[in-house]
């Protein structure tokens, strides 16, 4: 199976088990908060490219998961990183208008059910993960998991790194150390928390550990690299508009041929982390990541 319809076959695998999920979730709650639910709902169907779900089920699958037993944690991580957007758009942060391609959820809900709908998801998430004792994994298992994504997603990680590029403000950081680490929390570490959960459900030998570790270190600041690229490529992508702060960037801090260099050397680094005979699929990922266009 080529590389595309592997991966549409995996969103389908785990865009199904989010919104069964979603559904046992509003079965199993008073019928007046069913529209908080929708605004969940609305935010989390927004055609994403799951790509942090990808990584996680395909991460287990390299250390022979299957990727159904692992579905709870793919779901979880994509809790968490929706409401990461729906708060990222909010007035207060980036005040963004629209989100993949549609209204975000402030503008479609209002401002106080987006809050919300994102402490929600944020909420669930957790408990979703703990659906992974369904899966015949062990307490120890399930908590070293929680423990992970709570790290990753929390001050130590996404929240940590989106509270210094809001404070620090665009003409404060001058130097690329500087602007990395506010990238490598605020959008590396989800996607590193991505490769890391799956260690935490099967033994791993150490190499393995510390050549995943780097492979989603790499991965997660070359994702925001080629995020800040398609922003200088295309304008009308996320233009800011008059509402809106400057963001720190690359193409602000380094010249064009520059960004590319930095981009390629942490996918090739990513890549050299592993083992191709089994793990084309992530090596696929991160080809992904160089060249993606959206
Ligand atoms: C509000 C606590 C809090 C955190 C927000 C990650 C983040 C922190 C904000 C998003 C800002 C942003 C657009 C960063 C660039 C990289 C990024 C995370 C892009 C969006 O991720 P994709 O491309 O989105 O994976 P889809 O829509 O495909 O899921």
């Amino acid at each position: 199976m080529g590389w595309e319809a592997f991966s549409e076959e995996r969103v389908q695998l785990i865009s199904q088990y989010i919104e069964t999920r979603l559904d046992r979730f509003e079965q199993s709650i008073s019928k007046q908060l069913h529209p908080m639910v929708e605004a969940m709902r609305y935010s989390i169907q927004g055609g994403g490219k799951r790509l942090r779900p990808m990584l996680l089920v395909t991460a287990a699958e390299y250390l022979g998961l299957p990727a159904e037993r692992v579905l709870p944690a793919a779901c979880a991580i994509e809790y968490i990183h929706t409401y990461s957007l729906i708060h990222d758009d909010l007035p207060a942060l980036d005040d963004d208008d629209t989100r993949r391609g549609k209204p975000s959820n402030h503008k479609k809900f209002g401002e106080a059910v987006a809050i919300l709908a994102g402490d929600a998801l944020l909420t669930e998430a957790f408990s979703t993960m703990l659906d992974l004792k369904e899966n015949e994994f062990s307490a120890e298992q399930v908590l070293n998991c929680v423990a992970t994504l709570s790290c990753y997603s929390g001050v130590r990680g996404m929240v940590g790194g989106q509270f210094l590029d809001v404070t620090k403000g665009a003409e404060l950081i001058d130097s690329l150390p500087e602007l990395e680490f506010i990238h490598i929390h605020k959008t590396g570490a989800l996607i590193l928390a991505s490769v890391l959960i799956p260690t935490c459900l099967v033994a791993t030998d150490e190499e393995t550990k510390i050549n995943l570790r780097r492979y989603g270190k790499a991965l997660g600041l070359a994702f925001q690299i080629s995020d800040d690229i398609l922003d200088s490529e295309a304008n009308f992508r996320y233009s800011r508009g008059p509402r809106k702060k400057p963001k720190p960037n690359y193409t602000q801090l380094t010249a064009p041929g520059e960004i590319r260099d930095r981009l390629n050397g942490l996918i090739d680094d990513a890549i050299s982390c592993i083992d191709e005979k089994k793990g084309q699929t992530l090596i696929d990922i991160a080809e992904f990541i160089r060249t993606r266009k959206s």
